[in-house]
């Protein structure tokens, strides 16, 4: 017999985790809230700092071509990632997914969790301290700028592979060695395969992602999108596109692995709202994209044009030239 969750509609509070509106550099509010702008603090210390990643002697070939390939990415910056290899096979549960389906449109699975605590405490403690992050601002119409309301960064390329990097406007990045090893696991048990990984920072509660769906056109038809939540637990919210009624919400903890599939990205929108106090969590989102487009798009909202930060001392710095 198939375990199938079928969701009951809940209330969502329309608490919206809205980007910041900036015009001219000038913040003029929130975007779909009329409550008056406050200033964006600068970033809290967090505390929570997950065990040190006890590097293995014997680092694998894979991951020391890597070191060397990675250390230029011109457009994004200047960086190296120092890869900690450790044994990912014994950092997963092996627990059955959950399906959560709605049919015709919603069709989700949920592994709960994917990961031990332990492997997700050294994971989330490799990506926080080895990976470049950004803070990325964009324009939305003129004189309209947005600064995304976390930390982001991303790897791939898609499906063209072309080796004709002029047709790109940022060059695509190989994936780091542990987050294809995740990759690869998340595709065998998810049923498709990946080309790209995004990874969202939430650094305190005021990090949020608001509603939106993961349904552009250089995904394809009914694109599958994994995503892996790492470090403190936030509230995942989802909702039918055409019927307000239809909206479910569910907590994405530790090590839980979210797969959306079939219509889901068609027919709803999902966010992690803002709340007034939450854990720091890193998100993975494993995609593939068909064409160009979706390597200049994921690499301009991920990466961007700004500066690279650096998790250093229980908090993220602005990189210098020498990290
Ligand atoms: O952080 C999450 O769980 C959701 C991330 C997400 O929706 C996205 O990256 O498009």
């Amino acid at each position: 017999m198939t375990d199938t969750t079928l969701l009951a509609p809940i209330e969502l509070s329309d608490d919206d985790s809205d980007e910041l509106i900036f015009v001219s550099s000038v913040k003029l509010g929130k975007r779909k809230s009329s409550d008056s702008p406050k200033p964006r603090k600068a970033l809290k210390q967090t505390s929570l700092q997950a065990a040190p990643v006890t590097p293995t002697a014997d680092r694998s070939d894979a991951a020391k071509a890597q070191l060397i390939q990675l250390g230029q990415s011109p457009g994004s910056g200047s960086f190296a990632i120092h890869p900690h290899i450790f044994d990912l096979e014994a950092a997963f549960t092996r627990k059955a997914a959950k399906p959560i389906i709605k049919p015709p449109d919603l069709d989700l699975l949920l592994f709960k969790p994917l990961m031990t605590p332990e492997g997700c405490s050294k994971v989330y403690s490799y990506l926080l301290n080895e990976l470049p992050w950004y803070k990325v601002k964009y324009t939305v119409r003129k004189g309209i700028d947005i600064v995304t309301p976390r930390y982001t960064t991303v790897f791939g390329q898609d499906d063209t592979k072309t080796q004709a990097l002029s047709r790109y406007k940022k060059r695509p990045r190989p994936i780091p060695y542990l987050l294809e090893e995740l990759k690869r696991h998340v595709e065998s048990i998810s049923g498709a395969t990946y080309n790209f990984v995004l990874c969202n920072f939430y650094s305190d509660g005021k990090d949020s992602i608001s509603w939106h769906s993961d349904d552009e056109a250089f995904l394809g038809p009914q694109p599958t999108i994994s995503s892996l939540s790492l470090g403190g637990a936030r509230d995942f919210y989802i909702k039918h596109k055409a019927d307000g009624t239809d909206k479910h919400h569910f907590s994405l903890q530790d090590g839980d692995l979210l797969v959306m599939r079939g219509k889901t990205q068609e027919r709803y929108l999902h966010s992690i709202p803002k709340r007034a106090v939450a854990r720091p969590r890193i998100n993975i989102t494993f995609r593939r994209a068909i064409n160009t487009y979706g390597t200049d798009n994921y690499y301009k909202y991920n990466v961007g044009d700004g500066p690279i930060y650096r998790f250093r001392d229980g908090k993220m710095c602005l990189a210098d030239s020498t990290d």
